[in-house]
Order: C-alpha cells, then structure tokens, then sequence
C-alpha cells in the first residue's frame, strides 16, 4: 500500500513538473510523413489527408506493395496552382506525376512552397484503380 502511495505521488510530482502541451505546432516548415502501402487487395496512403501550411514538405514512403507514385491530375488544378505544383515537385515521370518508388523503403518530398491554400487530390498512378488516393488540404 505504502508502495502505490509512493508512485502516485511521484507520478502527481511528474505530471505537474511537465511543461504544458501546446496545441500549436512549432513556427517554421516541417516535414509530414505519408506512408504507402498495399497488402494486394487494398492500396492507401496513410493518412489518406494531410493538412499541411505553405512551405512544409510532404515525404511519402513506400512502406511495402509498391510500385507507388504521387500523381495529380492537372484537369483537377488551377492553373496557377499546376504551374506551382510543377515547379515544387522536382522528379516527375510525366507533368504532375511523381516517379515510381519501386522498392520499399524508397522515398519522394516534395516542398509545397508555392502552392496556395486549398484541398488538392492526389493518388497512386499504379494503384489508380484500386482507389489508392489522398488529398493533400494546404492551409
Ligand atoms: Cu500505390
């Protein structure tokens, strides 16, 4: 008895002397983490939304089941928001699609740093059909 008293106390010590959690995020870029994956019957990225604010990098990861890419569909984006999308996303296997990330473990960021606030679709060129996709939200 006297044992748990001892560790409830230290545990109020601990949780008062722990510095308040921000819910803001850090000033400045960061980056977000997407993972790919398929198990055969189904394909996602995961999340499936990432809510980003301008400037922050998006790295998407194959995590198994590839080929996966990142593509967007440049009847879906405002013309200045394609031209941005152009400029940000460096290797591209054709206008707005990413290259193919083949084994696991390869990666792919892309810097949103012109892309203004809005909610953009995305998917998997090799997974289109199994409705691999995800929707990138630039605050
Ligand atoms: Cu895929």
């Amino acid at each position: 008895m006297r044992i748990h008293l001892a560790a409830g106390l230290a545990a109020c010590v601990a949780l008062s002397a722990a510095p308040a959690v921000r819910a803001a995020r850090a000033p400045g870029p960061i980056t977000h983490e997407v993972r790919m994956w398929s198990d055969g019957a189904t394909a996602h990225f995961a999340p499936a939304e990432v809510v980003i604010h301008p400037g922050d990098a998006v790295r998407f990861v194959n995590t198994g089941g590839g080929p996966h890419n990142v593509s967007f569909d440049p009847e879906k984006l405002p013309a200045d928001v394609r031209r941005a999308l152009l400029a940000d996303m460096g290797t591209q296997i054709q206008p707005l699609w990413g290259p193919l990330l083949t084994e696991t473990g390869r990666d792919y960021t892309i810097r949103f740093s012109g892309v203004k606030p809005g909610r953009y679709e995305f998917f998997c060129m090799p997974h289109m059909a199994m409705g691999m996709r995800g929707v990138l939200v630039v605050r």
